[in-house]
């Protein structure tokens, strides 16, 4: 199964990220119920290692870090929205990483903290551009973070369905 562990986007923030998807127009927009900050992304997961995994991220202690999006940004066909630097967050991945690896081989790649607004092609372009020239500085209103989540990607033609396997507190 396609696992990943994030955290859930608050709904008044939600909203603030669907308005901003209102204004760009274009692209397929990350569906409101789909929205998330991946602290680590598994990949496959054999179903045998899902119960130590739960025991691992059930392990895990961090302060709930304050998450504030910040600033607009394309990288190469997804337009994200950035994280105002934050070393618990930061942290936070870390452990996270840590306690996957102790059960599942994970990939090591450098944790870029964002959310993901919409995909575009780049027949998008000039609705775009001109989004990122109104919304770039975008700073969105800032959250805790009170705990984080196992999700399971179901990959559908329609797109993906996110599916919370287990939540985990954080403070
Ligand atoms: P993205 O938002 O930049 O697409 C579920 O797929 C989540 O895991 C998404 O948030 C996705 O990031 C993230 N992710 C990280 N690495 C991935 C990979 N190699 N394949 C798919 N998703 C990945």
């Amino acid at each position: 199964m396609r696992l990943f562990v994030a955290l859930a986007v608050p709904e008044a923030v939600a909203g603030q990220i669907v308005a901003l998807q209102e204004m760009l127009g274009t692209g397929r927009l990350v569906p409101e119920e789909n929205l998330h900050l991946t602290l680590a992304f598994l990949g496959d997961v054999a179903g045998a290692d899902l119960a130590d995994l739960d025991l691992a991220l059930a392990d895990l202690r961090s302060p709930a870090p304050m998450v504030e999006l910040a600033g607009i940004d394309l990288w190469d066909e997804a337009l994200v929205i950035g994280v105002r630097a934050n070393p618990v967050l930061e942290a936070l991945a870390r452990k996270v990483a840590v306690a996957v690896r102790g059960v599942v081989e994970m990939p090591r790649r450098r944790f870029r903290p964002h959310v993901t607004l919409a995909r575009v092609r780049p027949g998008d372009a000039v609705r775009v551009g001109r989004f990122l020239s109104a919304r770039a500085d975008a700073v969105l209103t800032p959250f805790a973070a009170e705990g984080f989540t196992l999700y399971r990607s179901h990959l559908r033609a329609e797109g993906p369905l996110y599916e919370p396997l287990a939540e985990y507190p954080l403070g």
